[in-house]
């Protein structure tokens, strides 16, 4: 071997490993984190959030006072789920707020379309954390449609993910992911309210009682990663949620499509209800990023 051959294999090899180990100090991973975490600007100046009204009614609301987002939704047919929430990135119903704020951590975050997670997220690195307030829920009707449980109503809150499965465009063939992650849940009949334990789950598709629905091939999939007892309305709750590992778990759910990884493109904050009606607030909700 020449000399300079040799010289240019010992540059080529002492780049390779400064490549790898620049690799493990510096890992590839991003995440999102959420503009106006904290609810600072009124809903109608916000650049990051907009209302999410699914099956809204006349007793909706949404709105922020004094840095707070007050939530109220009253379900009371009992045919189908609704909520009250707000929403950043995009929606699956082709709506859009401003793009996710997408990055290693928050310092060096910039607005992006979509972030990538793969199926076995690292656990003990990226969270969520949340201040909410639940003032009330009630029972107004058992529900009445085929697809639903018509022993008891039922009331949520958490955040949902929108994604995309694997490395897809958000459409309606990328069998559109709805993750939810629930800081509460809870059934209700007429006379006794009983909370959803931590840690229940379930994954589904052709959910939509108004079949067919052009959403039928979704996968709707999650975990109740908190829980509140009622004697703890009306008193402010702050939950810390190690996000990646309950992304990883819910993934882990599901056995129809072999889901690599995912495109989160957007995600809402959200009181959700069947049957029933809810009276919240949430003063802050935010995700960051700790060194394992
Ligand atoms: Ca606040």
């Amino acid at each position: 071997m020449k000399k300079s051959d040799l010289s240019l294999t010992i540059v080529m090899i002492s780049l390779i490993i400064l490549a790898v180990s620049l690799d493990a100090f510096y890992p590839k991973q991003q995440y999102f984190f959420i503009g106006d975490s904290d609810f600072a600007l009124l809903l109608n100046e916000s650049i990051w959030w907009k209302v999410e009204a699914w099956h809204g009614n006349p007793d909706s609301v949404c709105e922020v006072k004094n840095e707070v987002l007050k939530l109220f939704y009253n379900e009371t047919t009992g045919n189908y789920y609704g909520n009250s929430g707000v929403f950043q990135g995009n929606h699956t119903d082709g709506r859009y707020a401003h793009q996710l704020l997408v990055g290693k951590f928050l310092g060096k975050a910039f607005s992006r379309k979509y972030v990538v997670f793969p199926k076995n997220m690292e656990r003990g690195k990226f969270w969520l954390e949340v201040k909410f307030k639940i003032n009330g829920i009630g029972f107004n009707c058992y529900p009445n449609a085929n697809f639903f449980d018509p022993t008891h109503a039922r009331v949520n809150l958490g955040i949902t993910l929108m994604c995309a499965i694997n490395e897809e465009d958000f459409n309606l063939k990328a069998q559109t992911l709805w993750l939810d992650i629930y800081f509460a849940g809870y059934c209700l009949n007429k006379n006794d309210v009983w909370v959803i334990p931590k840690n229940e789950n379930y994954c589904a598709s052709n959910v939509y009682t108004d079949y067919p629905n052009v959403h039928d091939n979704d996968i709707h999939a999650g975990f109740f990663a908190r829980e509140v007892s009622s004697q703890d309305f009306g008193k402010w709750i702050t939950s810390t949620i190690d996000l990646g590992d309950y992304i990883s778990k819910t993934l882990n759910l599901i056995t129809e499509v072999n889901a690599k990884t995912i495109r989160v493109y957007g995600f809402i904050v959200f009181v959700e209800c069947l049957g029933a009606y809810c009276s919240c607030e949430y003063d802050y909700i935010k995700t960051y990023v700790t060194s394992p």
